[in-house]
């Protein structure tokens, strides 16, 4: 479907004639057990260094002209080199390593259509602009590396074989999200899956669950909404609690709070409820008879179903399932509580990278970084700068681990570009719907050292606030920057629940004594946490704790650190950086050797450094 034209400057010109197809979270499909058809695989593709498939129009595959003489082409689609999807190029193929430009994808695949329904296409992240084309029609634009987007996609395709080309674009420019300077590698390609999904006429694209803060932990609120305007009844079911309750969508939303005692969710106990929500339509409620979903759950749904108007298996629109915790993550004055209890932030923070496949993790990668920073002592990790793979939560979720998520709101970015905003604005909309019922999420970061102006400041704070209305259970936090006195005043506080505050005492600032000036001095109003200390260290390197990038003089610097913050009284939680060692392009010493250093565990995953264990004693004390 297309979008009505925005005036939308920031895009390179061959961009523009895409620009109404642009995709946004607005187009969104709630997940949840649905079935999907994988497009993940080998694709063909060819480094397009001068945009020429959107300059010139080769996803029209014109291959005659108007008196039917055929045309040079400047492609071959089904003869370029194959790669294996998702992937980052850099590290899939060598060549490619640092470029920075468009490539192409294309592949061809088999659809069949069935009655009644609309295929989606799904792609999780795409760096950092892409454009879908599908059978030399354009599906969909979107802008935003990390974080996923949809497309219907029903009309274009025919039965049989259809053709589906991507551009995809990892420039880097000064009015992107993030901006074209970051401390961190520019990973190109399509490296979260890629997939149709087929769904109801009428589908469910949001489906919310959460614990109503303040309840006593004893009230749900569930939420939903539909892809159109459709009136409709909803049945929410939690089979473990017994719950089933019905409730009405109008004009394609509605909600419901119920009242429920559940196990709460915790990092030491992380219980998780399968959760179902089954829509059916309002026409003819009189003749329909019960036959709905899950016959443990039936004569419960009999009970809610007024006057004897029951709901049939014929009538559902749309079915959609979770597995969600329950948790309240509240603050008082300056102390943090879960469900009722104070607890400190014990983290680490964390990149999505690796060695051999950059941002494209493996599930047992994911798995790893979660069990190593619980192997580290921690409670809680801080996904920086951009969000991480949906899985991340999932697994935080099942495994035990409290999150901070971010979006790429970094350093100075084009803070007076309106088209700026909108796109900051657009991905924390994608990153809260796409997260939104993982228990395991308890802070929403809307940006990280943005140097104070007053471009910067409505900027920051109109994205804290939308945040806030999004989602009333989490907190909104940002990582700030010490103040040029030495006091923590970034401006932005009064918008943040949660004042994060980066500090690299010891290493960019190598006297500590700052850093207790800089803990007296201030007088914050709200918790802190310390979202960033730390120093370079190459495992292995030894010599003295004042000899930089030795592992002794990064084990000092915590040993310090965490001597001052563990006695600072609003000092409520940290995530020093880093867990691992990352690429990063600006650090060319040989020591560093294109790698930032501050991991307590190099790249491979595979050594620990001193720091590690200074870091882990702490944790075990707290
Ligand atoms: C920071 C940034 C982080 C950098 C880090 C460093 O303050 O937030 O992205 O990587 O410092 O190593 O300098």
């Amino acid at each position: 479907m297309q979008m009505e034209n925005e005036n939308y400057e920031s895009l390179p010109v061959y961009y523009q004639p895409f620009l109404p197809y642009r995709k946004t979270a607005k187009e969104r499909i709630f997940m949840g057990g649905r079935e999907t058809e994988p497009l993940n695989g080998l694709w063909h593709y060819a480094v397009d260094q001068y945009h020429t498939c959107l300059r010139s129009q080769w996803y029209l595959d014109r291959r005659e002209d108007e008196n039917g003489s055929r045309l040079p082409l400047d492609y071959s689609f089904d003869e370029w080199p194959e790669i294996q999807l998702p992937c980052c190029w850099n590290v899939a193929k060598p060549e490619l390593f640092l470029y920075e430009s468009a490539m192409i994808f294309t592949r061809t695949f088999l659809y069949q259509r069935r009655k009644s329904e609309r295929t989606y296409l799904r792609i999780g992240a795409a760096n950092y602009l892409c454009v879908v084309f599908i059978n030399g029609k354009a599906a969909g634009l979107h802008e935003g590396g990390s974080t996923p987007f949809f497309m219907d996609v029903t009309d274009l395709l025919v039965d049989g074989d259809n053709r589906i080309i991507l551009s995809v674009d990892a420039s880097r420019a000064p009015e992107y999200v993030p901006m074209d300077n970051t401390d961190w590698f520019n990973y190109g390609g399509v490296y979260r899956d890629i997939e149709l999904i087929r769904v109801p006429v009428h589908a469910v694209k949001d489906f919310r669950v959460s614990l109503v803060p303040g309840s006593d932990f004893g009230e749900i609120e569930v939420s939903a909404e539909l892809t159109d305007t459709k009136d409709a009844e909803a049945v929410f079911e939690i089979p473990d609690l017994g719950i089933v309750s019905k409730f009405s969508l109008s004009q394609g939303r509605g909600s419901i709070r119920i009242k429920a005692k559940p196990e709460l969710w915790n990092p030491g106990d992380p219980k998780l409820y399968d959760v179902k929500l089954t829509v059916f339509r309002t026409e003819d409620k009189d003749e329909i008879k019960h036959q709905t979903a899950g016959a443990a759950a039936q004569s419960a749904v009999d009970s809610c179903v007024e006057d004897g108007n029951a709901l049939n298996t014929d009538q559902v629109l749309d079915e959609v399932s979770d597995r969600v915790g329950f948790r309240e993550f509240a603050i008082k004055g300056r102390d943090f509580y879960l469900n009722g209890k104070k607890i400190f932030l014990k983290g680490i923070s964390c990149h999505e990278d690796t060695d051999d496949h950059g941002k494209a993790l493996t599930r047992e990668d994911r798995v790893q970084v979660i069990k190593t920073a619980k192997e580290l002592g921690c409670n809680y990790m801080r996904l920086a700068h951009y969000p991480h793979n949906e899985e991340m939560a999932k697994l935080a979720d099942e495994m035990g681990l409290m999150l901070w998520e971010e979006i790429p709101v970094y350093w100075t970015i084009a803070f007076s570009n309106e088209d700026t905003y909108r796109n900051a604005e657009n991905q924390l909309d994608e990153l809260i719907s796409r997260d939104y019922n993982r228990a395991s999420v308890i802070i929403w970061s809307v940006g990280n050292e943005n140097p104070d102006s007053d471009e910067r400041y409505s900027f920051m704070s109109r994205l804290a606030e939308h945040a806030r209305q999004a989602d009333k259970t989490r907190k909104i936090s940002a990582a700030c920057l010490v103040s040029p006195d030495f006091t923590i005043k970034d401006r932005l506080a009064k918008s943040l629940d949660i004042i994060g505050i980066n500090e690299y005492y010891g290493w960019y600032v190598p006297d500590f004594d700052y850093l207790t000036k800089l803990f007296r001095s201030s007088r914050p109003d709200r918790p802190v946490i310390v979202s960033e200390f730390g120093g370079g260290a190459l495992y292995g390197h030894h010599g003295s704790s004042t000899e930089k990038f030795t592992e002794e003089c990064q084990a000092e610097i915590y040993r310090k650190q965490v001597e001052v913050l563990g006695g600072t009284d609003y000092v409520k939680g940290m995530s020093p950086w880093i867990l691992f060692d990352f690429r990063c392009p600006r650090r060319t010493s040989h020591i560093q050797g294109y790698y930032n250093r501050k991991g307590l565990v190099t790249s491979d995953r595979k050594h620990r450094k001193e720091a590690f264990y200074v870091l882990q004693e702490f944790y075990r004390s707290k």
